[in-house]
């Protein structure tokens, strides 16, 4: 019984078949106990000689257990620290670093143009009223050129502004007609257009303005021209053309020569060479009058660009959806080191 005992001891792989083995011989029901149990029907003389043959059975069979239970827990945490060690040669996997979009940064570098020419930086809300959007700037209900914008409507009185220039008639609001004004607002908006090349239904302007006695188009020309020499380098052409735009009067827009392609075919400058940039002008009497400003002594002029499209033009991207799609294969070119 002994040496069975011991041999299935020996044999045990695991900590569970250890118990059994345990269990089976020197649990209740086990053969030992039960010669125990039987030591009352033995003689006199038989009981010491059994009783110690069998306790000296039973030691040594959970000396045995004990020995190999010792083993097999030593074995097992052995495993459990091979399996979980740590290679410290391996190489570690690269950090992804990002970067700031090239929307975000050609918008601040334009910030800094303009803050290096004394004006100041303003904001505005996206969801804007019929009244900021179009009527502040002298395009009351009905009128024909807003159909230049097409717009998406949140209410009757609501809608995604379709340009920055309701800010323009919000910052001067502000002002109590007889103070100057010289900021600029950069900003999303949104038009019914159909997205291609050089259109999207989202896109960014910068709006800007300056209020002043006695401001001419001539400071309107010269702060472009400054604009556009930092932005493009001196070897760009620029052409200003008349233009219309309900709350400026006279009106231009000003285009940037394309040295993306240029050519026929070219999907920027659709084969023309130029590409236009801005919309500007001097500020119409009439809005600078709704703003509280008397337009006998005050005059102003002002802009609004697309900042992806200045993106496009300096950076040769040709495509304006590039800003969208978030390919981080695109995005990563730009992103400075
Ligand atoms: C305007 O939005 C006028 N508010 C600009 C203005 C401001 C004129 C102040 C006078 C005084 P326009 O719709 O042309 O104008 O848009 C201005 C610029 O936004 C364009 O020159 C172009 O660079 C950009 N732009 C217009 N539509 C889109 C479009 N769908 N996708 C990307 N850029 C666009």
């Amino acid at each position: 019984l002994k040496e069975e005992a011991l041999r299935k001891v020996d044999a045990a792989d695991g900590i569970q078949q250890l118990k059994d083995v345990r269990v089976e011989y020197l649990g209740k029901k086990g053969p030992i106990t039960e010669v125990l149990r039987g030591m009352g029907k033995l003689s006199k003389e038989e009981r010491p000689v059994i009783g110690q043959l069998a306790n000296e059975v039973r030691e040594d069979i959970a000396q045995a257990i004990e020995v190999k239970q010792t083993g097999l827990e030593e074995a097992a945490l052995e495993e459990q620290l091979e399996a979980e060690s740590l290679d410290v040669t391996l190489p570690g996997r690269p950090v992804q670093v990002g970067g700031p979009h090239l929307l975000t940064s050609i918008v601040e570098e334009i910030e800094d143009l303009f803050i290096g020419m004394g004006f100041e930086i303003k904001e505005g809300p996206e969801v804007e009223s019929d009244y900021y959007n179009f009527e502040a700037l002298n395009l009351p209900k009905g009128h024909p050129a807003r159909d230049m914008q097409d717009s998406f409507y949140v209410t009757e009185e609501l809608l995604m502004r379709t340009h920055t220039s309701p800010v323009q008639a919000r910052t001067m609001g502000l002002k109590n007609g007889s103070e100057p004004v010289k900021m600029i607002c950069p900003g999303k908006v949104y038009r019914r257009d159909t997205d291609d090349a050089t259109h999207s239904h989202q896109f960014t302007q910068i709006e800007g303005l300056l209020v002043d006695k006695d401001v001419r188009m001539s400071d309107l020309k010269g702060v472009l021209n400054a604009f556009a020499k930092q932005m493009f380098g001196a070897e760009r052409d620029i052409r200003l053309r008349p233009s219309f735009f309900p709350f400026t009067e006279p009106s231009v827009e000003m285009d940037i020569s394309c040295k993306v392609c240029g050519g026929a075919g070219c999907s920027v400058c659709k084969g023309t060479g130029w590409i236009e940039i801005l919309g500007a002008g001097m500020v119409h009497p009439n809005v600078l009058e709704m703003a509280g400003y008397d337009p006998k002594e005050y005059s102003g002029f002002a802009f609004g660009m697309g900042p992806e499209r200045i993106a496009m033009l300096k950076y040769g991207v040709d495509d304006i959806r590039n800003f969208y799609i978030n390919d981080q294969r695109f995005l990563k070119q730009y992103h400075k080191a």
